[in-house]
C-alpha cells in the first residue's frame, strides 16, 4: 500500500492533519490502535481556544461546537474564600469554548469518513521503518489480522504521549525534557446543575480545585490529589466534602449530584526534541505534554498540525523543503510559551506537599497581583484564550 502522508494516531492532531491535507489535495492514511467507539467515548479536554474553534468552523467541522458548545468570556480565580473574575472579552476581545474533546473527535471522524478518508482503526503491532529515507514505512497488523506495509513520502507521528513514533528516534539523538509534579488531578463527572456561569480555578488551604462544566445537566470537576490516589476508595460524600471545602467562602456552595465517572490523571510537562527526524514529524502529545491547568494540550496539537500541513502543502506544490525544515522551529516557539503558561498556572494554584507557609503566602501575593492588575490579568486572558496561530 502507498500514500503520501502516513499518519500514526487518530486523536485531535492526526485527524485535523488529515482534514487540512485533504483540502490541499494531499492523500493520507491514518493508522490507529483503538476502535472508533473507544476514541469517541474517552473523556479528556473541555476547553477549546477561540482559534481552535475558528479553525474547525473554517474547515467545515465546527457546526456542532458552535451550536452545542458554550462560549465563555471569562474565568474565576478563587482564593482566600473570594472569587475574582478575569474578563477575557473585556481585556483581549477573545473567548474560549467549552466543548468536549470526544465530541470534537466524533465530528472530525464523521467528516473524514464521509469524505472517504482511509482510517485503519484497531491496528496492532504498529512500527515505523526507514524514516531517514525518502520512502518511510508504517508496518502494522490490520483489524482483520492481515499484515500491512504502508509506504509513504512522510510520516506524521500523532500517537500521543504513550505512542511509538517518538521512540523511533534513536535515544542518542533525542532529548526528552520532563517535569513530573508531586500531585495529580482527581476528576469527576456528575449529574448536577451548573454551580457557576464560568469555570472556577480555586486555590485553597487544602489544595487546588477546578469547577468546569459539560452540559447544563453534567458537570466536570477536579481536585488536586496524590498522584497514586485510588479514585474508587472515595465515597461520593467524601468527594463532595473535599470539593466544597476547596471552594468555600462568601457563602458559595457547589450543586451536588450523582457522580458517574471518576479517575486520577498524573500531571507532567514534557518536550521531546527533535520534533523532526528524517521524514518523521512529531505533532501534539507525541512530542510534548502540558499539565491540564492551562487547558492547552489539544489546542497545541492543533497548532502543530496547522504548521505541518502548510509546510507539506508547500512541499507538494513545488518540492520546496524550506518550510518543512522550519517546522520544528516554528512549532517549538508556541510549545515553550505554552509550557511556561501551563507550568505557571499549575504552580500558582496548587499546593506542593512540602509547601511552607512562605510559599502559600507568596502564591496569594501572586494571585493578588494577577487579579488586581490590568497587565497581570491581560497576560492570563491572552494566553488562556490563545495566541494567534503561526503558520
Ligand atoms: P491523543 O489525543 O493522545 O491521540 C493519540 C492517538 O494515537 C493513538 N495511538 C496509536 N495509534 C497507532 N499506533 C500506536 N502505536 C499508537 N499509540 C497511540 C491513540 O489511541 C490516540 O487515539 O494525542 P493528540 O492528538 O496529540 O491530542 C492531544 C490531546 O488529546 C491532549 O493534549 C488533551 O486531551 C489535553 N487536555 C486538554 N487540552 C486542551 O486543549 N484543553 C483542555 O481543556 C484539556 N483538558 C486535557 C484536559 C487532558 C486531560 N487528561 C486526561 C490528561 C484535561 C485532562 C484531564
Ligand atoms: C475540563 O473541562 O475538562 C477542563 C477545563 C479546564 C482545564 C482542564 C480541563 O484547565
Amino acid at each position: 500500500m502507498r500514500t503520501q502522508v502516513g499518519i500514526v494516531g487518530a486523536g485531535p492532531a492526526g485527524l485535523v492533519l488529515s482534514l487540512l491535507l485533504a483540502e490541499c489535495g494531499i492523500d493520507s492514511v491514518i493508522v490507529e490502535t483503538r476502535s472508533r467507539a473507544a476514541i469517541e467515548e474517552t473523556i479528556r479536554a473541555g476547553v477549546l481556544e477561540q482559534g481552535t474553534v475558528d479553525l474547525l468552523v473554517d474547515h467545515g467541522v465546527g457546526g456542532r461546537a458552535l451550536a452545542e458548545g458554550a462560549k465563555h468570556d471569562g474565568v474565576e480565580l478563587r482564593y482566600g474564600g473570594t472569587g475574582h473574575r478575569i474578563d477575557f472579552a473585556g481585556l483581549v476581545g477573545r473567548s474560549v469554548w467549552l466543548y468536549p474533546q470526544h465530541e470534537v473527535l466524533k465530528d472530525l471522524i464523521a467528516a473524514r469518513v464521509a469524505a472517504g478518508a482511509d482510517i485503519r482503526f484497531e491496528a496492532a503491532d504498529v512500527s515505523l521503518r526507514d524514516v531517514t529515507t525518502d520512502s518511510p514505512v508504517i508496518a502494522f497488523t490490520g483489524s482483520d489480522g492481515t499484515p500491512v506495509e504502508l509506504g509513504c513520502d512522510v510520516i506524521a507521528g500523532c500517537d500521543g504521549s504513550a505512542g511509538i513514533s517518538r521512540h523511533t528516534i534513536p535515544e542518542s539523538e533525542r532529548t526528552d525534557l520532563f517535569r513530573a509534579y508531586p500531585f495529580g488531578w482527581f476528576g469527576i463527572l456528575a449529574e448536577a446543575p451548573r454551580s457557576a456561569p464560568e469555570l472556577i480555578y480555586a486555590h485553597s488551604q487544602r489544595g487546588f480545585a477546578l469547577i468546569s462544566t459539560r452540559t447544563p445537566d453534567v458537570q466536570r470537576m477536579y481536585f488536586q490529589c496524590d498522584p497514586e490516589e485510588d479514585a474508587d476508595a472515595w465515597s461520593d460524600d467524601r468527594i463532595w466534602q473535599e470539593l466544597q471545602a476547596r471552594v468555600a467562602g462568601d457563602g458559595f456552595r457547589l450543586a451536588e449530584g450523582r457522580i458517574f465517572q471518576r479517575g486520577v490523571v498524573p500531571m507532567r510537562s514534557h518536550v521531546c526534541t527533535p520534533m523532526r527526524y528524517g521524514r518523521l514529524f512529531l505533532a501534539g502529545d507525541a512530542a510534548h505534554t502540558v499539565p491540564p491547568t492551562g487547558a492547552k494540550g489539544l489546542n497545541l496539537a492543533v497548532s502543530d498540525v496547522l504548521v505541518l500541513a502548510n509546510a507539506l502543502d508547500a512541499f507538494y506544490a513545488d518540492g520546496s523543503t524550506e518550510r518543512l525544515a522550519r517546522y520544528e522551529e516554528v512549532a517549538l516557539r508556541r510549545v515553550w510559551r505554552t509550557q511556561h503558561f501551563s507550568w505557571w498556572m499549575t504552580s500558582m494554584l496548587h499546593t506542593a506537599p512540602d509547601a511552607s507557609p512562605f510559599d502559600v503566602r507568596r502564591q496569594l501575593g501572586e494571585l493578588e497581583s494577577v487579579t488586581s492588575s490590568v497587565a497581570g490579568s491581560t497576560y492570563l486572558a491572552e494566553a488562556y484564550t490563545g495566541w494567534p496561530f503561526e503558520s
